[in-house]
């Protein structure tokens, strides 16, 4: 069966997906788009999707007969609209972070999902599909004790204007509050924020970089550096600290030169190559479990608990280094 996809949103990301489903991977092919900066659909339908069709809404596109499944790549404050308009229809869709941009919206998606009786929704957090995080996984679960610490770092080179500190959270933190859960199998309980001098390439509207300190339910203590205008590339860093040994995140492959008196390897500078393999890898699995009517992966249940710790994480930046209260409700069985 060749899943017949249409795309909300037809920006960055959109135009991304659309061209791996399109042009890299297999059993699926984009059918219809929609955007509502329309000449950024007819854009993509140009030079990547020349038979699919523009619709005039979200709404219109999720409707029609001849779409199976949807991806929302809109802008995150739209996402729960289209979310809940796919599942009432009952279509497998794939929505990028965040699920919601608050915890209520994000719960009404759950309570629909669960109210329909069978998966449907896939968020994009990317991350678990990447091979190194994978291998992380790996070596976490089985050979160097049980998790004691983690140290991470998502800094970014740069990031536009109108970019502030809340952001720093539910834009950017959000892959690891999300993927760290993973990692170690467990959940958050509390979260603080320490900030240190703001960077020169920061603003008024924007404290940069901060540092996030999650606490979890087996007592691991994660420290998270957030630094969105580090200048010098794109760079993720996880290393876990375990009773018997520490495992370290690897860097993407690059190639070690020797040249002009230095020793040197590139560094990323775009989320868009440092993830390339893993935005692959998730969406396949989309399409494998589109084509069965249901979904997999990261489940809405894992975008309600990133929305609940992202809102904590937000109060804790304005509570002076003190600790934030996570408490999360019980999780529906359909998400066991
Ligand atoms: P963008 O601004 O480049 O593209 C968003 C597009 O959505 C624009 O073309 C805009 O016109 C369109 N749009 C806005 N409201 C709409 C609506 N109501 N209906 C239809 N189209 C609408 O943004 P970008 O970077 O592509 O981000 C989109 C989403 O993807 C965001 O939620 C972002 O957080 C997420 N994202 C995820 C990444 C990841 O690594 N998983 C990386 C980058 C973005
Ligand atoms: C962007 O939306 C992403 O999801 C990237 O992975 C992240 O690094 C960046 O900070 C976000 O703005």
């Amino acid at each position: 069966m060749t899943v017949r996809i249409g795309v909300i949103g037809t920006g960055a990301i959109g135009r991304e997906h659309a061209r791996r489903i399109n042009q890299v991977l297999g059993g699926a092919r984009i059918v219809a788009l929609s955007d509502v900066n329309v000449a950024s659909a007819e854009a993509v339908k140009a030079e990547i999707a020349p038979k699919a069709t523009v619709y005039d809404t979200g709404e219109a596109l999720i409707a029609s007969p001849d779409v199976d499944a949807v991806l929302v790549t809109s802008w995150g404050a739209t996402h729960e609209q289209y979310v809940l308009a796919a599942i009432a229809a009952g279509k497998p869709c794939f929505c990028e972070k965040p699920l919601a941009t608050t915890a209520e919206g994000a719960k009404r998606i759950v309570d629909l999902e669960v109210g329909y009786g069978k998966r449907l929704v896939q968020v994009g957090f990317m991350r678990r599909y990447d091979a190194g995080y994978v291998a992380l996984k790996q070596v976490v679960d089985s050979q160097i004790g049980a998790p004691i610490m983690v140290h991470a770092a998502h800094r970014n080179p740069a990031v536009p204007e109108q970019y502030v500190t809340p952001m720093a959270i539910h834009d950017t933190m959000i892959h690891e509050i999300d993927v760290l859960r993973w990692l170690l199998d467990d959940d958050y309980v509390s979260a603080r924020v320490l900030y240190p001098r703001s960077a020169a390439l920061s603003h008024a509207k924007l404290r940069d970089p901060q540092v996030v300190i999650l606490e979890t339910a087996k007592g691991t203590l994660i420290d998270v550096e957030i630094f969105v205008n580090c200048a010098y590339g794109y760079d993720i860093q996880c290393e876990v600290v375990g009773e018997e040994g520490v495992a370290r995140l690897p860097d993407p492959m690059a190639i070690e030169m020797r040249l002009g008196a230095r020793k040197q390897n590139a560094i990323l500078t775009d989320w868009k190559d440092r993830f390339i393999a893993s935005y692959d890898v998730e969406l396949q699995d989309f399409i494998k479990a589109a084509a069965e009517g249901t979904a997999s992966g990261p489940s809405s249940w894992d975008g309600y608990v990133a929305a609940i710790t992202s809102d904590a994480c937000v109060a804790a930046q304005d509570a002076d280094g003190a600790a934030v209260p996570i408490t999360l409700p019980t999780r529906p069985s359909l998400y066991k």
